[in-house]
């Protein structure tokens, strides 16, 4: 049965994911971005019902940039850069406070973008760990050290709670469906920098027009 019929986690198949999402040009195909979420999503369904709450919003995040993908203004939701060019030349972003436009693409990418980088965080913590560190730790400095910014107090100590809750480092490894320690390792090296440079893309361009804080 395949991967996506039995909803098991791959970790390689996430990896795919994210390289595919990657034009010649540099341009981040939308629907590979939304795709290698929807992989990692399968692992936080198989961590229990505490990340639950967490995996509901990556859902619908992944689901709202679906929907413009597949409406009639789909050809402008290919790419992260021809999304964020559509939506401002059309002012379809509530830039200052929320308005009319409360689910613009900009505004939800920003918030898997921001997630991006706890990933890359807790990862590359991952990768270079050592046998008795504790993933729950790692988990928790990664996402102190980047979404936690942006939570209010509740949603933080709801995630710290699922943090705790978090498989040892070996069993953590094995969801991953990889193969050894050693090989997941390796995957993870390759794996880091390629979210790195998903995630540099898309910061600059947030920066150049400057959509850092949408509401
Ligand atoms: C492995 C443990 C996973 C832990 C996930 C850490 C992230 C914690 C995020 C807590 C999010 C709480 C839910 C709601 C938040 C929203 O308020 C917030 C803002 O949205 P809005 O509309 O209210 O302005 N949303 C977000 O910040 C987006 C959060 C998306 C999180 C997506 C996490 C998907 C995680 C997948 C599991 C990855 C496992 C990594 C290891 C696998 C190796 C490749």
């Amino acid at each position: 049965m395949a991967d996506s019929e039995n909803q098991k986690f791959c970790l390689q198949e996430v990896l795919e994911s994210f390289k595919s999402c990657l034009s010649p040009e540099k341009e981040i195909y939308i629907e590979h971005y939304v795709s290698g979420w929807r992989g990692l999503v399968k692992l936080l369904n198989s961590l229990g019902s505490l990340f639950g709450f967490i995996s509901k919003d990556a859902v619908s995040k992944t689901q709202i940039l679906m929907n413009f993908l597949k409406s009639e203004n789909g050809p402008h939701y290919a790419t992260v850069q021809s999304m964020v060019k559509f939506e401002l030349d059309n002012e379809l972003v509530d830039v200052d406070k929320k308005g009319i436009y409360p689910e613009s693409g900009c505004r939800t990418l920003l918030r898997l973008h921001r997630a991006l980088r706890w990933l890359q965080l807790f990862l590359e913590r991952l990768r270079t760990s050592k046998e008795d560190d504790k993933t729950s730790v790692m988990c928790r400095d990664a996402y102190n050290e980047s979404l936690a910014q942006h939570h209010p107090w509740l949603i933080r100590k709801s995630a710290g709670v699922a943090f705790y809750s978090l498989p040892v480092r070996l069993a953590f490894f094995e969801v991953m469906n990889v193969g050894t320690p050693e090989q997941v390792v390796d995957v993870l090296g390759k794996a880091v920098p390629l979210l790195c440079e998903v995630y540099q893309i898309t910061e600059e361009l947030y920066q150049k027009h400057n959509l850092h804080d949408l509401p």
